[in-house]
């Protein structure tokens, strides 16, 4: 037996020819209360498939771990070192045991424990056993803080259960970043204090002449706290100046000629801007940023800031640095997309989000750098690469080759993020993340396709070891995944596979 563990432990030793952790009907996880919740988690993991009971009790109540048993221990002097996210992982005969200092910890040493397990493990119905888990002994932390996923809400709507599936499919792979683009040109997804044309009209429109659909201040609550249980954070988008053509024909005093705009369907971008001049616009922001603050528990709040094409390009820098004061008088760090940079002035932290190719094209390495020299940080997208929209080869049905696409799921797995920016210093990157832009893109079915595999590559990229060490071969990350498909399969991830048709 092997591990496929993705994205790739620190440090993984398997010990194969050692008798595996065996689970059985009498097996007990142990936690104390600290750790009820998470070890709860994993119970509701293990329950439907293994059919065993699997009670959650506490040490602290006179129970010892014995050889079937999964013990928790949270650690809160951290010796192992552990840090913020780290885990120790380890699976014998005589018994599996998760270690961290934080709850989070334990939460990515359940996923590793997963990936241990047979595929079986993930059904929702009973399987028969044997469930056995290769005998390892793993200490594991992440090389980046942010390991993000962008689910793009606003070009066609995704309901509360088409989100949480997400979430549940990209903590397999210790993503901890959900990024919501929940505005655009096409629709506005989330409902704003006082400003009910927003989602009156405003959600009314998709792509394609789609439905559309918005979050209550109710729905969007069940997003945060469900991703906030599995230790993701949720990073609301409001897209402006430009990818506002839904709020301009909702309402038409942010346009420059006051008239509202039609809905707008179809995939171009760059046609719409707010009046950046306008008091309207601006007490319209001040609304919109203090309610989404408000729906915030996270510290971020990006407001996009890309392809504003329409906005005058002199009065583009003020805007920016503007709306990002406003956002930080919110109590939120602002993030932009990486043309924001244009302006000199954003609000302190600024966090920049870079969109060009691994190789900067034009003058992106000057915009995300201009971040840095105010004192910001960066989080990586590069479009060529981590961009999950972007077609796997000539046959895809969904998706657009734009970005020097076709993208294979190779070329999302072999970039270096500290390569991309030379003059930007390692510790200026925040971390990576891979967005889904969803013109192409209306079903879960369609998510999974264009996700899966990808973004188990940017997430080994923005967990484990850099290129250049020996963590880092496509080879043996080729041999996880293969390993990986029962897997997919079994979780009912519909992700793609060279050589096999869109299943659609
Ligand atoms: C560019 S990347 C966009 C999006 C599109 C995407 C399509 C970025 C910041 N803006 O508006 O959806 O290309 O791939």
């Amino acid at each position: 037996m092997r591990a496929s563990i993705i994205p790739t432990p620190t440090e993984l030793q398997v010990n194969a020819s050692a008798a595996p952790f065996v689970l059985s009907v009498s097996s007990r996880i142990l936690a104390t209360d600290a750790a009820a919740s998470v070890a709860g988690h994993l119970a509701g993991i293990l329950r439907p498939s293994t059919g065993y009971p699997l009670p959650v009790l506490s040490p602290l109540d006179g129970h010892v771990a014995g050889p079937a048993d999964i013990a928790f221990h949270l650690d809160l002097t951290d010796e192992l070192e552990l840090g913020a996210e780290g885990y120790r992982l380890e699976t014998s005969a005589a018994g599996a045991t998760i270690t961290a200092a934080t709850a989070a910890g334990l939460f990515y040493g359940i996923q590793s424990l997963r990936h241990l397990f047979p595929a079986d493990i993930e059904k929702r119905s009973v399987q028969s056993a044997p469930w056995q888990a290769t005998a390892a002994s793993i200490i594991d932390r992440p090389r980046f803080a942010w390991r993000g996923a962008m689910l793009d809400v606003a070009r066609n709507f995704f309901d509360v259960p088409a989100v949480t599936r997400f979430i549940d499919e990209i903590v397999l792979f210790k993503i901890n970043v959900l990024h919501l683009h929940l505005t655009d040109d096409q629709g506005w997804r989330v409902s704003i204090a006082g400003r009910p044309e927003l989602t009156g009209i405003g959600a009314a429109s998709a792509v394609g002449g789609g439905p559309g659909g918005y979050y209550t201040e109710e729905d969007y609550a069940r997003i945060v706290a469900y991703a906030s249980e599995r230790f993701v954070t949720v990073v609301p988008e409001i897209d402006v100046p430009g990818h506002t053509n839904a709020a301009l024909s909702a309402y038409p005093e942010l346009n420059a000629d006051g008239t509202a705009r039609e809905p707008y369907t179809g995939i171009d971008v760059g046609f719409s801007s707010l009046d950046v001049d306008a008091d309207a616009t601006w007490q319209f922001l001040d609304d919109v940023f203090r309610s989404v603050a408000a729906q915030t528990p996270g510290p971020y709040l990006h407001i996009g800031g890309d392809e504003s094409h329409s906005t005058p390009p002199d009065q583009y820098p003020v805007f920016l640095a503007r709306a990002t004061a406003l956002v930080a008088a919110h109590g939120k760090v602002p993030i932009a997309w990486h043309e924001a940079g244009r302006s000199s002035d954003l609000a302190p932290g600024t966090i920049g989000q870079y969109w060009s190719y691994v190789t900067p094209q034009n003058n992106a390495a000057e915009l995300a750098a201009s971040f840095v020299d105010q004192g910001g940080s960066l989080i990586l997208s590069p479009a060529d690469v981590a961009y999950l929209d972007i077609t796997y080869d000539e046959t895809t049905p969904i998706g657009q080759a734009w970005a020097g696409g076709p993208t294979s799921v190779r070329a999302a797995y072999e970039w270096e993020p500290a390569d991309i920016l030379p003059g930007v210093a390692d510790e200026r990157i925040l971390g990576v993340e891979a967005p889904l832009w969803t013109e192409t893109v209306a079903s879960a079915a369609d998510i999974d396709y264009l996700v899966f595999p990808r973004l188990a590559a940017v997430a080994e990229i923005a967990w484990s070891a850099p290129a250049g060490t020996p963590a880092r071969n496509w080879a043996e990350f080729s041999d996880r995944l293969e390993a990986w498909y029962p897997r997919f399969l079994e979780l009912g991830i519909g992700a793609f596979r060279e050589g096999e048709p869109y299943p659609a």
